[in-house]
């Protein structure tokens, strides 16, 4: 519809901000969650003063602690993390009645036709920020447009604790300057392509029309550029399908039998694992988890799940259950990893925009935050938790 609008809402360094909350001489330093220095592990995420150093997520551990040996190293602690996810949506189900969260710390709200209620778009996003402050502490960005993929742009643009609001007759405007990749469905096969034709930003997708681009990458596959360049809504990711699996793991430097550092490793590589899949457009219906015994005994087990999932928790949640249900218990582990396959274009499954199913799938959001919290009130993802554990420091 012409005047559906959409809000992004998107944490800022959401696992570090956390922790710096919660931890008052944390703040305004450089924090890293995820492995701790010395093992091979990866970056979860880390705080803005981290990125100063260059640090991203996804990146070894040996890398970010060679560029910065001084920042905190922390070990993630995701009791804490969901509970901060639970009470997001929460809050954003006060502004709209139609939530879909899509990762741990983010959203899309439904926010068409609320001007009423809360006011112009920009109040909206302002009254959303302000919520996000008072009730958790924390800051998130936020863009608001006229379809999915342009709110989540815009969230991106003032990252962090920025409100960037694209009005329809601002889309064009907006995307022209951007380079390819911003776009959904844009991976790296993709963006070749489009750079081989000397398309680099999206104001030279604007200039071609939509048979020529259907010449060059497909009826669908041009069709969708097209859209997307243009701002307009669509659900087709054939350009997407460029990847059957998409899949993590980890070797630890020694066989590994502490529960906690698998299940934290586990849901690291679960949240690599649903950001790349939402950045590509698709879920997966299969999630199969890899573990390596002592000795190069390599194991797979999968399980196909009744709907496609992009989502963190949905992806490490079942991780976690096929891994209780196969790995002897107590037995060291020297390789862990977790796959998701059966790959889908996003909206293959839904009813319209916003439709029936996901309103299902907020529903399951609420009752997954429940089991896992719950879980991990008794036996927390880190020692780093509230039960006073230690925090480690390298030395
Ligand atoms: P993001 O929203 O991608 O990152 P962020 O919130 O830390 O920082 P930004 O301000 O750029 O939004 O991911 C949310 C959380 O998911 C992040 O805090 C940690 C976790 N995560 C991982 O564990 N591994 C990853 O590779 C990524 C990207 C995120
Ligand atoms: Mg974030």
């Amino acid at each position: 519809m012409a005047d559906d609008l959409i809000m992004h809402v998107d944490m800022d360094a959401f696992f570090a901000a956390i922790e710096q909350r919660d931890n008052p001489d944390l703040r305004g330093k450089p924090v890293v969650v995820g492995a701790l220095p010395g093992g091979r592990g990866v970056v979860s995420t880390c705080s803005y003063e981290a990125r100063v150093f260059g640090i991203r997520s996804a990146m070894p551990i040996a890398e970010a602690y060679r560029r910065c040996p001084d920042a905190v190293y922390l070990r993630p602690d995701g009791r804490r993390y969901i509970e901060a996810s639970r009470k997001l949506m929460e809050l954003l189900g006060e502004i709209s009645p139609i939530v879909e969260p899509v990762s741990v710390d983010e959203a899309y709200v439904d926010i068409s036709g609320l001007s009423r209620l809360f006011g112009s778009p920009s109040q909206i996003g302002m009254k959303t920020r302000s919520l996000i402050r008072e009730r958790l502490n924390l800051t998130g960005s936020v863009g608001i447009g006229p379809t999915r993929s342009v709110a989540k742009i815009a969230s991106d643009q003032q990252k962090p604790n920025g409100l960037t609001v694209v009005l329809p007759e601002q889309v064009e405007d907006f995307l022209a300057p951007l380079p390819v990749r911003e776009l959904r469905g844009v991976g790296k096969v993709t963006m070749k392509r489009l750079h081989k034709e000397g398309i680099r930003l999206v104001r030279h997708i604007q200039e071609l029309d939509q048979s020529t681009l259907q010449r060059l990458f497909g009826e669908n596959g041009g069709g969708h550029l097209y859209r997307q360049a243009h701002g307009i809504s669509s659900s087709f990711v054939g350009l997407a399908a460029e990847q059957k699996q998409i899949s993590q793991e980890v070797t630890f430097s020694e066989d590994l039998d502490d529960a906690d550092t698998i299940q934290s490793t586990l849901l690291q590589l679960a949240c690599g694992i649903g950001r790349i899949a939402r950045r590509k457009g698709v879920q997966g219906y299969v999630v199969t988890v890899k573990y390596r015994l002592p000795g190069f005994e390599t194991h797979t087990r999968q399980r196909k799940l009744p709907a496609p999932t992009n989502w963190d928790m949905a992806i490490f949640e079942e991780g976690q259950r096929l891994l209780a249900e196969t790995k002897a218990p107590g037995r060291p582990l020297r390789l862990v990893g977790i796959g998701l396959s059966n790959l889908v274009p996003v909206g293959t499954h839904r009813v319209g925009l916003f439709g029936g199913p996901d309103r299902v799938r907020a529903d399951r959001l609420y009752d997954t935050l429940d089991k896992i919290a719950e879980k991990y009130g008794k036996n927390s993802i880190s020692p780093a938790g509230a039960a006073g554990g230690k925090r480690r420091r390298p030395k």
